[in-house]
């Protein structure tokens, strides 16, 4: 510790509340008398950061110390979400912050949920890179994220007659205490222009160019000293005025140009599901992609006495999916163009630094870009990717086969009949990295499988397995505090740091008031998630029934419309014997759609329909509601995850590469109810099964119907039930003045049904009757609760991420804490 500082405030209560007065009146303004909410949280960051950068400065100063080779998260995504009540947590001073507000007459709790949540990504990928900066920070490794300071992140979720309205999220209005700005560290991006030869030398001339600025956060460690760093980017325009225009004295046009460089950085693209080759999007990857690169360039050299050669050795880059796969040319450009580094060696160095993950299977996800547009926004980068094909494609016909439909179908370049060419972004990827890896063991055999299957023939050890996983801290500490204090009185507070310790918990699973003391937690984190939506929605729902909970991106593939048919077929089961003894039931449902994906849109309007018909039907005697709870975010998926009893991981198998939520809601408590797809199969292998309800097809179920044809109106004849939802729906029951509105989303449902639900609808229905049988034996349902938290040790993204630092990176810890 510093001897300059001159209080400490988490060495007393008072202590504390000095450092937040401080800095309320210094930093903000603003006495305590007229301080608001906000104020007195702005106020409490800025002492709460004050606790960690020393221990960050010392992190950076000891991966200097020791040259440490280190390793650069590249991502064009990071949620984050809150950062108060996760440093509070780390710093070990929640009860102390809590007392010092108290005495100031203010309400920690209150406050936290002040602070905004920032949307920097569309969904799991996002989170993912997340919860590994937290895993780097606790773990102390020498890494390091780079990402997008967008200006307005994933757009906020109104529901309007049941349907999703848009609207901006301008996150950065409410000021962003966490952050340090760093005007001394800024680069130049180029784009645009032309390219010519001298001699062997090629010569990239760009048009345009503007400022890429960095933005810093710190990532605490949870009980350490280190700290890991979050830089994001936000785009400038720096000097750059069109001069001749402001000679001429148009002074607007010549600023109106400059605002318009900055849209680099001004939006997330909110889209996850289908991929549009924009032009805006490109510019976006290649800067994230520049400016990192040159940061990084820049700290090697310097810790290097300038020099470049040993790069490979001490620099470790990881592609988080191919959106920056453009950081492959891009440090070829450097090696080669800059440095003057003969290709191979410096094609040689760059496969030595980068390693990619792929995060999906779905073809209309893949990245592919226009040649035509690639050469225009970066003539260099293109000319230097057709570079790399030739080489590849030579090493190919040398070393695996001279097969022209092989080769075609490997190149780096789509020769498309009928369309322009393309830059195919994950062959890229594949071919610029030592190593490739999946997110979940089925996964990763798919790829293998199908998406790189000619690539696992020339490179067959490049392809690897790496589990997702995610941080104990905020998924259970954070978002389950009574939880987590129950079992530190059972096992200590290490688990925290070393999830593993949760199985030294299976000594106490029989035991009584271990069970109650769960089954009360559940309940009252229930109690909590049913005010919010009587707060938010008006509707009232009953924390004594069975909280059945999908929470994810809408999209076809993860089929929440199924769990619409099981819910209407409930519906009328119910209806047709009231007399019977249901299990109370609550639906929840929450996620957003890509704004122009019809059928996912459609998907929220209908579960708003149904929820409005059943939530007032009183015939059911408030046994069955649904709620839909409008703008998904990582908070609210903080609320909603412990008060679930079951988690539905629906989708069909071979489509979810892994999904994340599965493990937080086992962290939790939950049950899952999920298919043989993703790290579902995982969780089933880890918590046994007994303690989880698996149901569906499998992949290769699913890839025979596919092959032997699949009819859904076979299954619609056969299934009585499904067949009166179906004729329900088709009638408008649900949308009586608009009864056509589903025209669409129900014919491709029954024409086509490619995410065959129809044909995992009997087994599905049927396991949640079993799901209803499980939950009237409470003492059966806790016990299987507690079987899925004591097994969760393997999906802490701190083991993902020493994976990752072993076989991947080769990294290793630092030693911060000396
Ligand atoms: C390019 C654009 C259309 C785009 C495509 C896909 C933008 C963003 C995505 C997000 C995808 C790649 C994603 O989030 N995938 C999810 O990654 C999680 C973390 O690995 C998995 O758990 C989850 O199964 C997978 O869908």
């Amino acid at each position: 510790h510093s001897p300059f500082v001159y209080n400490r405030p988490e060495e007393s209560v008072d202590a504390f509340k000095k450092s937040i007065v401080y800095k309320l009146i210094f930093l903000i303004g603003r006495s305590p008398e007229e301080a608001s909410q906000r104020d007195w949280l702005n106020a409490t960051l800025y002492a709460v950061r004050d606790l960690v950068t020393e221990g960050w400065i010392s992190t950076a100063k000891e991966a200097r110390d020791t040259k440490a080779r280190r390793v650069y998260y590249l991502s064009m995504e990071f949620l984050m979400g809150r950062t108060l009540s996760n440093a509070l947590i780390a710093e070990g001073v929640y009860d102390l912050a809590k007392e010092a507000l108290n005495e100031l007459g203010v309400n920690l709790e209150d406050v936290l949920e002040k602070e905004v949540d920032p949307g920097l990504g569309n969904g799991g990928l996002g989170r993912l890179a997340a919860c590994f900066m937290d895993s780097i920070a606790t773990l102390g490794l020498p890494g390091m994220g780079y990402g997008i300071r967008y200006e307005y992140g994933m757009f906020q979720q109104h529901i309007e007659n049941g349907r999703q309205v848009e609207k901006p999220d301008a996150w950065l209005e409410k000021g962003t205490p966490w952050e340090f700005e760093r005007p001394s560290k800024r680069y130049a991006i180029r784009f645009g222009g032309h390219i010519h030869f001298e001699g062997r030398k090629c010569v990239w001339e760009s048009a345009e160019e503007i400022t890429a600025l960095a933005y810093d956060q710190i990532v605490p460690g949870y009980d350490t000293a280190a700290s890991a760093t979050l830089r994001l980017w936000r785009a400038n325009a720096g000097d750059t005025f069109d001069l001749a225009k402001f000679n001429k004295g148009d002074y607007f046009a010549a600023i109106e140009e400059r605002n318009e460089s900055e849209n680099v950085s001004r939006v997330l693209y909110p889209d996850d599901s289908t991929w549009n080759g924009r032009e805006l999007r490109l510019r976006q990857e290649y800067f994230l992609v520049s400016a990192s690169l040159q940061d990084i360039i820049r700290r090697h050299k310097w810790q290097n006495g300038g020099s470049i050669e040993n790069l490979a050795d001490k620099v470790a880059i990881h592609l988080n999916d191919t959106h920056p796969a453009l950081a492959i040319p891009e440090l070829m450009y450097i090696l080669v163009d800059q440095e003057g580094i003969a290709w191979q060696k410096a094609w040689d160095m760059t496969r030595r630094i980068f390693s990619y993950t792929c995060h999906t299977l779905m073809s209309e996800a893949l990245e592919t870009w226009s040649v035509d547009m690639m050469g225009k926004i970066l003539p260099r980068h293109l000319q230097m990717i057709f570079e790399i094909n030739d080489y590849f494609l030579e090493y190919v016909k040398t070393y695996v086969t001279t097969d022209v439909d092989f080769i075609r179908r490997v190149s780096l370049i789509e020769e498309g009949e009928g369309h322009a060419r393309k830059v195919r972004m994950g062959w890229l990827s594949v071919v610029g990295s030592h190593k490739v890896n999946g997110v979940a063991a089925i996964h990763s055999d798919l790829m293998v499988s199908s998406t790189f299957a000619d690539f696992a023939r020339i490179y067959p050890d490049r392809f690897t397995n790496v589990t997702n996983g995610i941080t104990p801290r905020r998924w259970l500490a954070v978002a389950n505090p009574e939880l987590s204090a129950l079992f530190d009185q059972y096992i200590g507070t290490e688990w925290r740091k070393d999830l593993s310790l949760l199985t030294e918990l299976k000594a106490h699973i029989d035991k009584p008031e271990l069970q109650k003391a769960v089954a009360e937690i559940k309940h009252a984190n229930k109690v909590k998630l049913a005010d919010y939506i009587w707060q938010e929605l008006g509707i009232k729902v009953d924390p004594n029934a069975l909280f059945d909970v999908q929470i994810k991106r809408i999209h076809e593939y993860k089929r929440q419309i199924m769990n619409l048919l099981h819910i209407v077929a409930r519906y009328n089961a119910m209806l047709e014997a009231p007399e019977k003894e249901w299990v109370p039931r609550v639906f929840i449902l929450a996620g957003k759609a890509a704004s122009a994906y019809t059928a996912a849109k459609d998907t929220i309007n209908l579960i708003n329909d149904v929820a409005t018909v059943i939530n007032n039907d009183e015939r059911l005697k408030g046994r069955l509601k649904v709620i839909f709870i409008p703008n998904y975010s990582v908070s609210l998926a903080q609320l909603i995850i412990p008060a679930a009893d079951i988690s539905e991981q629906i989708s069909l198998a071979g489509t979810e590469a892994s999904g994340t939520s599965n493990m937080k809601f086992a962290l939790n408590g939950a049950l899952t109810l999920g298919t043989l797809d993703g790290a579902n199969v995982e969780i089933l292998q880890n918590v046994g099964e007994e303690h989880i309800f698996i149901f569906g097809n499998t992949v290769e179920q699913v890839e025979k119907l596919r092959r032997d044809g699949y009819y859904p109106i076979d299954y619609y004849q056969k299934d009585e039930q499904l067949r009166k939802v179906m004729d329900q729906l088709n009638s408008g029951w649900f949308s009586p003045r608009d009864a056509n509105r589903y025209q669409n989303l129900l014919s491709a449902l029954q024409f086509h049904d490619y995410y065959q639900a129809f044909a995992d609808f009997r087994s599905y229905v049927d396991t949640q009757a079993k799901v209803d049988e499980k939950y009237r034996d409470q003492k059966a349902w806790i016990n299987s609760t507690l079987q899925n938290i004591v097994n969760m040790s393997y999906f802490s993204s701190d083991r993902t991420v020493m994976d990752y630092a072993e076989k991947i990176w080769h990294v290793s810890p630092l030693d911060v804490d000396k």
